[in-house]
């Protein structure tokens, strides 16, 4: 039997200047006409459930190509590998976030020809990730309702750094005491452009919006 996606370990990074080598990332992305999105949040806030649907939504539209980031483990690839799209595994050995070096090896061992976008699933943690140029065209994060709405005075740093906040688990505010205005205000003062889009994953809730601000950015890189 072949096997649905690879899995690579990665080497350590040699490159010393982890912003030039994002710089070509990004380059390279631009002439092959290929979006990346890197996708960051604390573990569990619902990352591969967000993938699954959105791969989903736009299947005919776009051809997604997904890259599972995780100290060591093959669950969500296992997960993603069920829609058809196409998957790698990296495992990072013990890093807590992808540099542009880890997400370069991820990239190019999956392949790139006629992907339209391509997201990174981050390490689940909000430290991090947020100081590393991965070389993503745009970075999201996903916040979960029973993370509770004081988040972005503890984390500022990924709040402030993000282009899209998808606030997930919008099913679930009847029963925490969550405030999506207060959250809004708060992520607003440290991230005055930021987009944020409140879903539900489960249910399907606001997921056509997230679609759409997928659908956007996509042509606007290829376009450009
Ligand atoms: N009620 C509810 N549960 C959700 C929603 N989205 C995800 N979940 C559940 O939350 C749990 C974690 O979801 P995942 O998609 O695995 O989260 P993740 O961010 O990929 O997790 P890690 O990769 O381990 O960091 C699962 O039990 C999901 O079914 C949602 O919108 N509403
Ligand atoms: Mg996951």
């Amino acid at each position: 039997m072949v096997d649905a996606f690879k899995v690579i370990q990665i080497k350590q990074s040699v490159f010393a200047d982890n912003n030039r080598q994002a710089e070509a990332i990004r380059a390279d992305l631009k002439a092959r006409k290929t979006f990346l999105l890197n996708l960051m949040s604390s573990p569990g806030s619902g990352k591969t459930t967000t993938l699954m649907k959105t791969i989903d939504l736009l299947r005919g539209e776009m051809n997604i190509g997904i890259v599972e980031a995780d100290v060591d483990s093959d669950v969500d690839a296992v997960t993603i590998a069920q829609t058809g799209a196409r998957v790698i595994q990296v495992h990072t050995g013990g890093m807590c976030h992808m540099d542009a070096e880890m997400t370069r090896q991820g990239l190019h061992e999956m392949g790139l020809d006629n992907l339209d976008l391509v997201v990174l699933e981050n390490i689940g943690n909000l430290l991090c990730p947020a100081e590393v140029d991965t070389g993503a065209v745009k970075n999201a994060m996903i916040l979960s309702v029973p993370e509770g709405d004081d988040k972005p005075l503890k984390y500022p740093g990924m709040f402030s750094m993000v282009d899209v906040l998808l606030v997930n688990k919008i099913d679930t505010l009847p029963y925490f005491d969550f405030d999506l205005n207060a959250l809004c205000n708060r992520v607003l003062k440290l991230n005055p452009d930021v987009d944020i889009i409140p879903v539900s994953a489960r249910t399907g809730e606001g997921m056509d919006l997230w679609a759409d601000w997928l659908r956007r950015e996509v042509a606007l890189w290829k376009q450009g």
